[in-house]
């Protein structure tokens, strides 16, 4: 079983899609282990996205990302890491399959709804970004 971080980004909690983006992920059998809402301050934003530092839309992104609440949560499951970038779908919405969260939802490459960890070695280090083990349930509840 892997665990992976998701985070529901601002213009989908500005949409009013965390219900259903939580809900498609559900339905894919991953299990909720954490979860909170938070605003992610600069220095957050900057190391959750550390690899992205010398692109063009660093800026941006962070500005975006900080720019209203947001849901962070920890999924568990098989193949989690897989199976979420699977039922999110590709960077950019317009590119994204029907089925997938962002080919349905829509939205643009820089307001894209969720993130979810692209690697194991990513997931245990966002994990530990966002949550201390203490908050983070076994998926046996
Ligand atoms: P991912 O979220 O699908 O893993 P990444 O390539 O890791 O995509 O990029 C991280 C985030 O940076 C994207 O989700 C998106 O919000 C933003 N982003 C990526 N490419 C662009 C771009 O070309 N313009 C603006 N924002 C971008
Ligand atoms: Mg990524």
């Amino acid at each position: 079983m892997e665990r992976s971080l998701v985070l529901i980004k601002p213009d989908a909690m500005r949409r009013g899609l965390a219900g259903e983006i939580i809900s498609r992920l559900e339905s894919k059998g991953l299990k909720i282990v954490a979860m909170k809402m938070l605003r992610m301050d600069n220095a957050l934003a900057q190391r959750h996205y550390a690899v992205h530092k010398n692109k063009p839309f660093f800026d941006e992104l962070v500005d975006f990302i900080t720019s209203g609440p947001i849901i962070a949560m920890v999924l568990q499951g098989d193949n989690a890491v897989k199976v979420i970038r699977q039922t999110m779908g590709e960077t950019d919405p317009a590119k994204a399959p029907p089925g997938t969260i962002r080919g349905d939802l829509g939205g643009d490459v820089s307001h894209n709804l969720i993130h979810g960890s692209d690697s194991l070695e990513s997931a245990e280090n966002e994990v530990a970004l966002f949550f201390s083990a203490k908050e983070i349930f076994a998926p046996d509840y």
